[in-house]
Parts: C-alpha cells; sequence; structure tokens
C-alpha cells in the first residue's frame, strides 16, 4: 500500500451500517467519487460486532429494512416478524452484493482523524492503515450506539477464566454447557443473552443492578402469503413509515389512559401484552406525558412478572421501581422471566449486593464472591455520540468535536454541525436517533445530505455549513420539547447516565419523526436558508467546466 499519496474523492464515508450502505449507494448514483471506511471485517454495523447468542432485532424486519430499492424489496424475503442476527447479516450481504457495494469499502480500517482544511475546502481524512484522503464531502454514518461502554469494575485483567464482550463477540461459537456463567448488564442486551445462555450454562448468575421493563416478543415466521401481501403494498407500507412518529408501522392511539373505565383499560393492557411487541406503547396516546398513566402501566406489567417468576423474592429483585416505563428502552424478550424459574439460574441483585470487583476466580460482590468460568459483559454502548468522538475530528478554525459537545452534543437537524462545513452525520444525537426506526432516519439524513450537495453544485459552491443561530434554533427546539416527555426520569443512555463524565441530558429531538422528517423537508424547501455557503473559486470551477465537457464528450 502506497501511504505516501494523497487520495483525491468527492466523498469520504464512515462506516457499513445501514446510513453508510445507504450514502454510498446513493452518492455513487450522483456520480461522486466515493471512498468508504469500516472498521469491522464486512458490512453490517452493530450487527457485525454483537453476534452474541440471542442477537436479535426488537423491531419488524419489515420495517427495519431499506426502502430505496423496489428491486431489493421484492427479492428480498424475511422469515421471521422479529429477525435474529445472522438472517440480519445475511440481508447486509445480499444489499452489498446486489448492490455492488463493497467494492468501495476499506475493511478492517479506522479513520483516525478528519480535519477540515478551510482554505482548500476540502476534509483531510487519514486511516489506521497510515493512508489519507482528500474530500470534499465527509459522512460520518457511525451510528447511535458503536462504542461499548467498558464497565467501570477494578480487577477485569485479574480473570482467569473467559472474558466475553456482547458489542465484540467472538466470530467462532461459545460452548457454554457444564460452565458457571456470569452476565453483567440487564438492558435489552443482556435480557437476551441470559434468555438464550439459560438454556445452555451449567450455572448462570446474573448481576443485575438496574432492572428493566421487558414484554413478550411473541415472534413468529412470516408466512407466505402474509410477505406476498407485504410485497404488494410496499410503497404504502414505507409512505405510512415515513409519516408515523417512531418510523414505523405500529399501532397509534389517540385515546388518552384516563379517558376509560379502570376495567377497560386492563382489558386494553392484557390485549397489548397478549399481542406482544410494543403494542402496549401504542395502546395509550400519553404515556410517555402522564406519569400516574406511566406508573398504572408500570405496575400491570410488575404484576405480571410476579405472575411467572414463581420465587417472590427473585421476582421483587426483579420489578423494576423508580424509573417510568418505556424510559428506558422497552425490551422485548422470549422466556425471560420464565429463565429465573430454572434451578440452575440465580439472579444478583447488585442494588442490594454491589459488584465490588473481578477477581481472578470470578466476581466478587460486597457478601462474597461467585466463582465463574465465563463472565459475559453486557455493560451497554457510549451511546449517540462515543462514535464521533473516538477520533479526531476538526472542523473550521481548529474547533473539534470534543470541544465543541463538552457541555453535550449539538448541532443542527442532527445532521450538520455549526463549525464543520460539509460534513454530515446519520442518525445523529439531535435528530430522533433511538427514538425511531435508525433505518429511516439514516435513508432521511443521506437524502437530506445529497440534496444540500446537488445545491452546492448547482450554484457552484463549495461547502455549506449552519450558521450559529440556525443550529441554536434548532437545538432550542429540541430543549423546548425535551422536558414533554419522561425520557429523562430515567438513568439511561438515552441521556448520557451510563458514561462517567459525559454531559448529562436529552438531546435527541422527540417531536416524532414525521416532524423530523418535515423540519429536513422544510430546510430544502427553503433553498437551506440560515446556512453559509462558500464560493467555489474560479480555478475549480474551470475545472468542473472541462470535466462536464468531458463526460459528455463520453
Ligand atoms: P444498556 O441498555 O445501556 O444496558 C447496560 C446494562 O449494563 C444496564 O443494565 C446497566 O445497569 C449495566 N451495567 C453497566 N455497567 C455496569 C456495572 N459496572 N455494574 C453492573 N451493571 C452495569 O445497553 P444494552 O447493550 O443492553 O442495550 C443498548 C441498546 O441496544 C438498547 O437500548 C436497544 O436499543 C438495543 P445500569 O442501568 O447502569 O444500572
Amino acid at each position: 500500500m502506497d501511504n505516501h499519496t494523497i487520495h483525491q474523492v468527492d466523498a469520504v464515508i464512515v462506516g457499513a451500517g445501514f446510513g453508510g450502505l445507504c450514502a454510498v449507494h446513493k452518492f455513487r448514483e450522483m456520480g461522486l467519487k466515493i471512498q468508504a471506511f469500516e472498521a469491522g471485517g464486512d458490512v453490517g454495523g452493530v450487527w457485525y460486532w454483537n453476534r452474541y447468542p440471542g442477537a436479535r432485532v426488537d423491531l419488524p424486519s419489515i420495517d427495519y429494512s431499506f426502502s430505496f430499492s423496489p428491486e431489493i424489496e421484492q427479492e428480498w424475503t424475511w422469515s421471521e416478524q422479529f429477525a435474529a442476527q445472522p438472517e440480519l447479516m445475511r440481508y447486509f450481504n445480499f444489499v452489498a452484493e446486489r448492490l455492488d457495494l463493497r467494492k468501495h469499502y476499506q475493511f478492517n480500517t479506522r479513520v483516525d482523524s478528519a480535519r477540515w482544511d478551510d482554505a482548500r475546502q476540502l476534509w483531510v481524512v487519514r486511516t489506521n492503515r497510515g493512508e489519507c484522503y482528500e474530500a470534499r464531502y465527509c459522512i460520518m454514518a457511525t451510528g447511535p450506539l458503536s462504542v461499548p461502554k467498558e464497565p467501570e469494575i477494578e480487577g477485569i485483567a485479574r480473570f482467569g477464566g473467559q472474558i466475553l464482550r456482547a458489542a465484540r463477540w467472538p466470530h467462532e461459537p461459545v460452548d457454554f454447557s457444564g460452565k458457571r456463567v456470569g452476565v453483567i448488564g440487564t438492558g435489552s442486551t443482556g435480557i437476551q443473552i441470559v434468555q438464550e445462555v439459560g438454556k445452555q450454562a451449567g450455572e448462570l448468575f446474573v448481576f443485575q443492578r438496574t432492572p428493566s421493563f421487558t414484554m413478550p416478543m411473541r415472534n413468529v415466521p412470516l408466512e407466505p402469503a402474509y410477505v406476498a401481501e407485504v410485497k404488494r403494498h410496499y410503497a404504502g407500507i414505507r409512505e405510512l413509515a415515513r409519516n408515523s412518529n417512531v418510523g414505523g408501522v405500529r399501532p397509534q392511539s389517540s385515546r388518552p389512559f384516563f379517558s376509560v373505565t379502570p376495567a377497560q383499560r386492563r382489558a386494553l393492557l392484557e390485549d397489548a401484552w397478549l399481542q406482544g411487541g410494543l403494542a402496549m406503547l401504542g395502546t395509550f396516546a400519553d404515556l410517555m406525558q402522564n406519569e400516574q398513566a406511566n406508573e398504572e402501566v408500570a405496575e400491570f406489567v410488575r404484576g405480571k412478572i410476579g405472575e411467572v417468576v414463581d420465587d417472590p423474592a427473585t421476582a421483587e429483585a426483579l420489578k423494576p421501581r423508580g424509573y417510568p416505563i418505556f424510559a428506558r428502552r422497552p425490551c422485548l424478550d422470549t422466556g425471560y422471566y420464565e429463565t429465573y424459574n430454572q434451578p440452575h439460574v440465580h439472579l444478583r441483585d447488585c442494588i442490594t449486593d454491589p459488584i465490588v470487583s473481578i477477581t481472578e476466580k470470578g466476581v466478587r460482590t460486597q457478601s462474597g464472591e461467585v466463582e465463574l468460568d465465563v463472565l459475559i459483559f453486557a455493560t451497554g454502548y457510549d451511546g449517540l455520540t462515543g462514535a464521533l468522538l473516538a477520533f479526531e475530528v476538526e472542523g473550521r478554525d481548529g474547533l473539534t468535536v470534543q470541544q465543541k459537545w463538552k457541555e453535550g452534543a449539538t448541532s443542527c437537524l442532527g445532521i450538520m454541525m455549526h463549525g464543520f462545513p460539509n460534513l454530515f452525520m446519520t442518525t445523529g444525537p439531535n435528530g430522533p436517533s433511538a427514538l425511531a426506526n435508525v433505518v429511516r432516519t439514516s435513508e432521511n439524513d443521506v437524502d437530506w445530505t445529497a440534496a444540500a450537495i446537488r445545491h452546492l453544485q448547482a450554484h457552484g459552491l463549495s461547502s455549506i455549513e449552519p450558521s450559529a443561530q440556525e443550529e441554536q434554533a434548532w437545538m432550542d427546539l429540541v430543549h423546548s420539547l425535551a422536558p414533554r416527555t419522561l425520557l429523562s426520569k430515567a438513568k439511561t443512555w438515552y441521556v448520557g447516565a451510563n458514561v462517567q463524565g459525559k454531559a448529562p441530558g436529552l438531546t435527541m429531538f422527540t417531536g416524532g419523526f414525521q416532524k423530523y422528517r418535515e423540519h429536513c423537508l422544510a430546510a430544502i424547501h427553503k433553498g437551506f436558508s440560515g446556512y453559509h455557503f462558500a464560493q467555489k473559486r474560479e480555478r475549480e470551477r474551470a475545472a468542473d467546466a472541462s470535466a462536464t465537457v468531458e463526460n459528455a464528450a463520453h
């Protein structure tokens, strides 16, 4: 590899998850010369890494898929309502091959730094392979959940057994049979691991700090007749998703919780429990605003835990208290609570008996030591901002993202930042991000970026950047909406509470996906008023003109 050459491209794209693949496809169609990078060994984004047993998407597969290619929609067939990780990887591979996207990627390659050269109006991007690329546009499709959070527990290096991290799971199968296995963390990931590894392990110890609310997923195979119907109506399904609150087709209700009698409420909740998935969230309109309504639903779920778990003390410890249901990401499970009825599965409550350290033999809690052969960390992510903060991104006048986001993430639409011309994010921290279907948001953000680039091309401009006022106006809106929901009332990665030293606060847009999309479209329709542009210099214009003549001649 030639490390002295400076490669010239139009756009650098970082990431090979939904956002990155969509961007590569779109910008290639626009005729841009692109180079994409991915730290993992293949396409798939978070699903490339998260190959732990039981890994499964908690949105319907039909919704969790690209909408930009009718051919792919028709040729690909989902087998289950909620696809498991291997099927998701097959989907990514199918898309990458069908659209021939892999040839634009360098895999196993990290971007170390990206610096804006304002005089030359381009990004200088360096990789961990010592290569340098210069690009007019830089697209950070780095995802809201890609940097695992190191558990802040003393002594991990001492452990003599096997350590497994959910977010960096080995490619070869792990045999748990007959082994003493510990799992630390009971978010969506820990819950999926516990219910699966519980079937194999000799003994399973679950170290739970904050219990999560989890509801039955009730996953089903997708019948051919149903899939055929979906394929006939994909366009309408996508339109519904784009105009929904969460970027997906799922029941929504305008019924306030207390508008019906207690008996009716109970019947509706029972019905939602039987339907499974996130049906409960769509049963009433005000569950994320009305604390009393929220608490009644929380109590309903606590009741279900009590019905399923045999041992009253274990059931009590599993019941989440002290924060609103749905304020932590609601989990969907298949037999999670039932797992605790097996004699070889033990719940360790780390609130009453905190973890002190990891020892050579296992986990030491205040009350004693649990000896283990395997220890699994399902301790979450430095969500929303971690990926962009993991490398050096330096914008205009030497401003780094670290400096810009010291008091919390700020941007315009979650896509562009003042001080960072021609830098575009997908599913950025001030858009709906984790609160909506990331596939719909990725597509929206790539479309917006494409519109911005077309605007530059059409007007002979070299760069676009939101003004400080435009960004402030967006952040004012984000901050004004945030207190209307109960999301800030739980200590979660949504509000940065899981990472020590991170500025706390809800920075995501909570107004719903359809409203977010309206704001994005409005910016395009207004010709990006509120954004600053730089003119292309004469020399570049002449080069563009001769390239156009050359292209026309071919
Ligand atoms: P989460 O939801 O952030 O869960 C991480 C879990 O790990 C959570 O239960 C934490 O407890 C626990 N944790 C973290 N550090 C520790 C230590 N030091 N000791 C004990 N327990 C700890 O991450 P997930 O990967 O499960 O899910 C992320 C998203 O993926 C999810 O929201 C879906 O969108 C899919 P805590 O809450 O901090 O008390």
